[in-house]
């Protein structure tokens, strides 16, 4: 670099009063930050400013640190809070450059077209990140492939790639890491052993995030990011960590061979979890303490809608499986909009004979850009810019056999029962503890009241 050391404040945007959040749930360690601040350490002043957990304005922030640049992350339903951030930061001083990132900027940079968002990174690689943030420190503003710039009327550079994974700098959160958890786990660490996703279903944002082909990490940065983490459970954010065998057994040599013993929580899909099932008795003995599956519904013909590629029988098969093998299931199901009273008491059933131990049920979101999206246009209930709407867990399509009401009842009702009625919450206390189970009880009530609240208006 030939230019001046630069400061450089990368911030992750505080919780919405607004939306419908798994919040106390599952808190998240911002893994793109570190990775941005494991790039720039080197070269610049850098700092991550967690506005999830820091009690203090981001003026205030600005008026310590003294920022030349302001870098924010962003989810879908965090843009109204992103661009307000972004005029906090100008009104503090103009000349800060405001550069806004994360999955929203990919898959909806135009959200982010706005006079106090100078830059929007809508890919992130090493290459791009050290190229840019050097011409900045020079006093330039460069094209940068992946980058769209207002100064360049948010001119496209470059092939659209997908984010590199990089080796994220768990140092640079080090205040913060006793607070992120994964639902009982507390602190827990997030990372991912390979990208990608190969099964396409329809309604599915992230393949189309990390691509259609799955790629394993690089062994030696997994290796060494392994080795960095202190927290007791990590959770892996692959989107199936049962894609294949090759990765599978990958996992197992490595975690023995480095002899890691800790918690581990994955997501796998239902047909990896059935064709590989013969690996879960060694996975558990390794620590794999708990699966997030997407069982999704109790009808074949929305699983087939979904592109799904399982079947209602293979969930109960793979029910089965996991249950002999005494690993914890975290099921997810879709409600669908065209669901009567008496689909959710099939639902309800469903739920009973595959006894998760936690199940959540969120409304089917067409989120903007998937083909659903047209699909159910006619029957939206809010526009694609009402960002802080599209949450997952609010229902965006108007029902049709049933009041809008009635479905944000049915809904709360069902999750209430599954996870209070059906599951041993006595278990739950013995393997999270009661200060765990006492934080996620506090959630779910704060997310109840939510959906109550959306059930008695009925809006
Ligand atoms: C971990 C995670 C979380 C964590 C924290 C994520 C965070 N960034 O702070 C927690 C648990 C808090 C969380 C919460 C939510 N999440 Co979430 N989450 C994930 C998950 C599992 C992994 C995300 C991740 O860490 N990816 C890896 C990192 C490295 O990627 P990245 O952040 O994109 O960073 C890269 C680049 O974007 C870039 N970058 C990132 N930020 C910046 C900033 C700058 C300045 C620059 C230059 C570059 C840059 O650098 C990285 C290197 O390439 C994904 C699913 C998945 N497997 O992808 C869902 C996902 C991102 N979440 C999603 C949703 C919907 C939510 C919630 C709204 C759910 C809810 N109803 O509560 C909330 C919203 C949080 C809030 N604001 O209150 C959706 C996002 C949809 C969207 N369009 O944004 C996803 C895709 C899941 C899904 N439903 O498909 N989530």
């Amino acid at each position: 670099m030939n230019g001046e050391k630069m400061r450089i404040l990368l911030v992750r945007p505080p919780r919405i009063e607004q939306a419908i959040t798994l919040s106390d749930f599952m808190f998240s360690e911002p893994l793109g930050l570190e990775m941005i601040y494991g790039v720039l350490k080197e070269e610049h002043d850098i700092e991550i400013f967690d506005m999830m957990i820091e009690g203090i304005s981001l003026s205030k922030k600005i008026g310590s640190f003294k920022p030349d640049t302001v870098g924010i992350t962003s989810l879908c339903i965090d843009v109204i809070k992103v661009i307000e951030l972004c005029a906090e930061v100008k009104k503090a001083d103009r000349k800060i450059i405001t550069v806004v990132g994360g999955t929203q900027a990919y898959l909806n940079p135009e959200a982010f077209y706005h006079e106090t968002v100078d830059h929007v990174f809508q890919s992130t690689s090493s290459g791009n990140l050290k190229f840019f943030y050097n011409g900045l420190s020079m006093g330039k503003i460069q094209k940068a492939d992946g980058v769209l710039s207002r100064a360049f009327d948010y001119e496209t550079i470059g092939v659209k790639g997908y984010n590199q994974y990089l080796a994220p700098d768990r140092s640079s959160t080090a205040k913060y890491r006793e607070v992120y958890s994964y639902f009982g786990y507390r602190p827990a660490a997030i990372m991912e052993f390979g990208t990608g996703c190969e099964k396409g279903c329809d309604f599915c944002l992230r393949w189309r995030i990390e691509g259609v082909k799955e790629k394993l990490i690089d062994m030696e940065l997994t290796k060494k990011d392994l080795l960095s983490i202190k927290e007791p459970t990590i959770m892996f954010i692959d989107n199936d960590f049962f894609a294949s065998r090759e990765k599978i057994e990958g996992f197992m040599q490595l975690v023995k061979k480095l002899k890691i013993k800790k918690n581990y929580i994955m997501y796998g899909s239902v047909k990896g979890i059935i064709s590989y099932k013969e690996y879960l008795e060694e996975l558990s003995g390794l620590g794999l303490k708990a699966i997030l599956v997407g069982y999704e519904t109790f009808n074949d013909a929305e699983m087939t809608q979904y592109l799904k590629n399982s079947t209602t029988l293979d969930n109960r098969v793979a029910a089965k499986v996991l249950k002999d093998s005494g690993i914890d299931v975290w099921a997810s199901f879709m409600a669908h909009p065209d669901w009567s009273k008496k689909d959710f008491e099939k639902l309800r059933a469903y739920i009973k004979a595959l006894k998760p131990q936690i199940s959540s049920i969120s409304p089917l979101t067409p989120f903007p850009g998937l083909p659903m999206y047209d699909y159910y246009k006619d029957r939206l209930l809010y526009k694609a810019e009402d960002y802080e709407k599209w949450s997952f867990g609010q229902v965006m399509i108007k029902p049709s056999q049933i009041s809008l009401r009635r479905y944000y009842y049915e809904l709360l009702k069902t999750s209430l029962y599954v996870n209070i009625c059906i599951n041993d919450n006595t278990e739950m206390i013995k393997s999270f503890g009661g200060k765990n189970v006492f934080r996620i009880i506090k959630g779910s009530i704060k997310a109840a009241k939510k959906y109550f609240l959306l059930a008695y208006k009925g809006i």
